[in-house]
């Protein structure tokens, strides 16, 4: 793979292309956007910038140690940390509520979905002790995941005394950082950063701890086991990726975000013949086709294999969605809550034709059509998406789609994971015992245009990591950069170093599983947890990091507390906004260990982030008994 140069444009040839397009036809990107925006607020950088009041604004400065209401550096940070913390999670958890509400009006009868993963089900409801028929069972755990979500921070969430492992939780309970239900944890720590209310750092970080807990077990796990009963579990199978894949003599809808239940029925409707036989009267000879991008196109992607007859490719990641608009080929831009940019409705689809359609009521932008998700108007309202789409590709301008085909494997979980290992865990433990496989390194998370990253941290930091005998699990947009440096294809295993490229060779995967999007982060801790117990040992002692090499959002802020409070290391760049404070610095990357066994490490620099990376796994590994590479 050939080195990519670090700059402040795309990492990979087809975005470039399109990049170049797209400045030809006069717009301004994402790129453009970020340089006008240099030099950036060193204070906000540096987390010591306070806009809670009317006496302020506030930094600390040289000659400003604290702000007019007296708040340190420490307590500012602090505070910004965790409403950042809160926002986050309050954003997993909004997903996690209407996925199970959706499950539990399919138990009412009430959805226009099914149960497409029973097992799952019934197992998952044994362990609430809930019983009767699957339909049952369903409206009772969809209703038991909405009334955890709801519940007060001082009742201890149940989800977190059944799901957590044994060991963390007796961490966890020593620390008192048991969560109750998420929203209230929300409330409670957003009360807590109002001016002049809480002044104790520790305090305030343990709060991002118990937000972490939660954030897991009534975010990310229930909304990865919810859409998995409902729209079937995460198979490897192989698939298309990056903007080359829209054809451009096919009516193309783009389904984008996070949230995927109303894909699953749009990809069923596109099946019709009606459909694909009105595109072609439309003009578009090769039919209909349906995309996924972001997270929303990861999760298509891990369940495509039923539907390689009307699916055809994840699209890219946050930093590509303009420059897939300017191929002029999108019909139609379909997207649920999180992650689209305000200039795609104000500028790239007027530019290119795109009809926009938001599709979850949290969403509002001008110009767009709001079609919003019910569990019983799904049907519809992807009808109407396709509707919209033939009329759009009789709307059409210039084309210009970049012919480069690139593929890649994706569907990866901790059952496919165990199935392709024959089911168990065992042969992955021995392979990291006999020094084949290093250890694991979770690199999850979005992408961003800063300096230096835009994809290329990414894929230069896997790279490293897999040449270093190091699997590499991605998850988010970081999969995607991933898919499209070609680190998740089928011949990709020749980029790793000679024991992992064995084991995966023997395997028939990639160096890189893609576990996903952003939301099946759960699922990497449930294999990180599956390890953990099969070698009777806790988290932190496993030779196993995880990464989000370039950090975005506020989601990622939560997800950095989910695995801390885990016990895991985590790489993080670029540097949070916390380094203003030299004691909140302190703490999360060196104090906390002491506490959760996880703490965070900042390396801007992908090569020295693996070194980092390799040192805290062969450190595990010494400490486990296992033989040196
Ligand atoms: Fe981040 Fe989800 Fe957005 Fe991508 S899409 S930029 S939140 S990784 Ni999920």
């Amino acid at each position: 793979m050939k080195t990519i140069e670090y700059r402040n444009q795309p990492a990979d040839g087809l975005s470039d292309y399109m990049y170049e397009v797209a400045r030809k036809d006069g717009m301004t990107t994402i790129y453009e956007r970020f340089a006008a925006q240099q030099p950036q607020c060193a204070f906000g950088t540096l987390g010591i910038c306070c806009t809670l009041c009317t006496d302020g604004p506030c930094q600390i400065t040289r000659k400003a140690d604290r702000g007019v209401c007296g708040a340190s550096a420490d307590l500012i940070v602090t505070r910004n940390l965790l409403a950042k913390c809160a926002q986050g999670t309050a954003a997993n958890v909004y997903h996690a509520r209407n996925v199970a509400r959706t499950l539990q009006a399919v138990g009412e009868g009430q959805a226009d979905y099914a149960i497409k993963e029973p097992e799952k089900l019934r197992a998952l409801a044994a362990q609430f002790d809930i019983g009767g028929s699957d339909l049952e069972m369903a409206r009772d755990l969809g209703a038991l995941f909405i009334q955890q979500i709801n519940s007060n921070d001082y009742d201890p969430m149940r989800l977190v005394d059944v799901l957590a492992p044994p060991k963390r939780l007796a961490v966890w309970r020593k620390l008192g950082i048991v969560p109750g239900g998420p929203n209230s944890e929300v409330a409670t720590g957003l009360s807590k950063t109002m001016t002049n209310v809480n002044n104790d750092v520790l305090d305030l970080l343990s709060h991002c701890l118990r937000m972490g807990i939660a954030n897991e077990y009534a975010g990310l796990f229930c909304i990865t086991v919810m859409q998995e009963i409902l729209t079937g579990t995460a198979k490897p199978n192989e698939g298309s990726v990056n903007i080359g894949v829209l054809d451009p003599d096919a009516v193309n809808v783009i389904m984008h975000g996070h949230q995927p239940l109303l894909a699953i029925k749009v990809l069923e409707a596109a099946r019709k013949q009606n459909w694909q036989e009105k595109a072609r009267q439309a003009g578009a000879k090769n039919g209909l086709k349906i995309y996924g991008s972001l997270c929303e196109g990861q999760q298509i992607f891990n369940i495509a294999s039923e539907y390689k007859d009307v699916f055809y490719g994840q699209i890219g990641n946050w930093i590509q969605q303009e420059l897939m608009l300017a191929t002029g080929a999108v019909d139609v831009l379909a997207f649920d809550y999180n992650c689209v940019m305000p200039s795609i409705a104000e500028q790239f689809a007027p530019k290119y034709h795109t009809h926009l359609i938001s599709t979850d009521k949290v969403i509002r932008q001008g110009g767009v059509e709001r079609l919003e998700f019910e569990p019983h108007t799904a049907v519809d309202i992807s009808e109407a998406i396709l509707d919209r789409a033939v009329t759009a590709f009789g709307k059409r301008g210039a084309v210009n789609v970049p012919t480069t085909q690139q593929t890649a494997i994706a569907g990866f979980t901790t059952e496919s994971v165990i199935g392709a290992l024959g089911g168990t865990v065992q042969p992955l433990i021995d392979v990291i015992a006999n020094g084949s496989v290093q250890g694991i390194a979770a690199l999850v998370g979005c992408t961003t245009v800063r300096e230096g990253e835009s994809g290329a941290h990414i894929a230069t930091l896997a790279s490293e990591l897999i040449k270093r005998n190091i699997l590499v699990i991605g998850a988010g947009c970081c999969s995607s950069a991933m898919q499209n440096a070609g680190l998740m294809g089928t011949d990709s295993v020749k980029h790793a170093g000679p024991g992992l490229a064995s084991v995966c060779g023997a395997l028939g995967v990639p160096p890189c599983l893609s576990y996903g999007s952003c939301t099946d982060i759960g699922k990497i801790i449930a294999t990180v947890v599956a390890v953990a117990d099969a070698l009777g040992v806790d988290v932190p002692d496993l030779p196993v990091v995880a990464s989000a090499p370039e950090y975005m959002e506020q989601k990622a802020v939560a997800d950095a507390f989910t695995a801390v409070a885990f016990g895991m290391a985590l790489h993080l760049s670029p540097a949070p906004p916390i380094m203003g404070s030299p004691l909140v610095t302190r703490i999360l990357t060196q104090d906390v260990e002491s506490l959760t066994g996880g703490r965070v490490f900042v390396e801007q620099d992908p090569v020295k982030a693996a070194d980092a990376i390799e040192a805290h796994i062969a450190a595990k590994r010494g400490a486990l008994g296992l033989k040196k590479s």
